[in-house]
């Protein structure tokens, strides 16, 4: 549970001007609420990759968190790959979001904590790789050749776990979703003006795929097995597999 002074309320007062949303200081003081109520099904996200982490992560290999944020997914996987003696590696261009990782207890298996670029972290003898709600976040024109290196350095086996928000290629569901995924916001105690703002705040910062541009896309890159394991309005997970 997040304290007072850890909730969510950057978008909660009317704006003069809505800056394009960056993931800054203001943001990781408060990302664990607003991720927990802006993702429907954040937590369940959570747990399967832990599940994945137990199934995929093979001994002596090497884990990515690509685009950690507060290092969630990773601390997680520190505990469920105790036994495998892998090397987990975070990484966030954000130094805000970093230098709060930095301070989590070290966990069962030990994580490096990087500040770098996901657009040029190396990626070798990897068993699994999580791009958890960040490829949105580059330039789709980037997205295939950080895939493409992803495959390159994934193990025989391995896994990348990719969850996203989408747009649908038919308007009305498109719209219907957006009005699901509003209505869920506001249950999550996000007012029509945060909720409004915080559009406006990601508009051409996270540019979402569509479930079709995600599938072919991987498939295209080589990966043999493509599962949407997980969906809830827009936002879905998949698991690629590379046979
Ligand atoms: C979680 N995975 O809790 N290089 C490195 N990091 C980047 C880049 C980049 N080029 N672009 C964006 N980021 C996390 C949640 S949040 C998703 C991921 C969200 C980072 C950015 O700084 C931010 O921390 C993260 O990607 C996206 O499972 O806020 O919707």
């Amino acid at each position: 549970m997040s304290g007072d002074d850890n909730r969510d309320r950057i978008f909660s007062r009317r704006l003069s001007e809505v800056k394009a949303f960056e993931f800054n200081e203001t943001v990781a003081g408060v990302f664990q609420d607003m991720i927990s109520r802006s993702v429907p099904g954040y937590s369940l996200l959570m747990r399967m990759i832990g599940l994945y982490a137990d199934i995929f992560v093979t001994p002596a290999s090497r884990v990515y968190d690509l685009g950690c944020s507060l290092g969630e997914a990773s601390l997680l996987i520190s505990d469920q790959a105790r036994d495998t003696g892998c090397r987990i590696i975070a990484v966030d261009n954000s130094a805000a979001m970093i230098e709060k990782c930095r301070q989590h207890p070290p966990g069962a298996t030990e994580i490096e904590w990087c500040r770098g670029d996901i657009r040029h972290t190396e990626i070798e003898n990897a068993s699994m790789v999580v791009l958890n709600l960040t490829l949105q976040f580059l330039q789709p024109e980037e997205r295939p050749a950080l895939l493409q290196r992803i495959f390159a350095g994934l193990n025989p086996g391995g896994v990348l776990v990719l969850s996203e928000k989408i747009v649908f290629d038919d308007p009305a569901e498109n719209e219907r979703m957006t009005q699901l995924y509003q209505g869920f916001k506001k249950t999550m105690g996000y007012s029509d003006l945060e909720i409004s703002q915080k559009r406006n705040a990601l508009e051409n910062v996270l540019i979402p795929d569509s479930d079709q541009q995600h599938r072919r896309r991987l498939e295209a890159i080589g990966f043999n097995e493509v599962y949407q394991c997980f969906r809830g309005f827009n936002f879905v997970s998949y698991l690629a597999i590379k046979a």
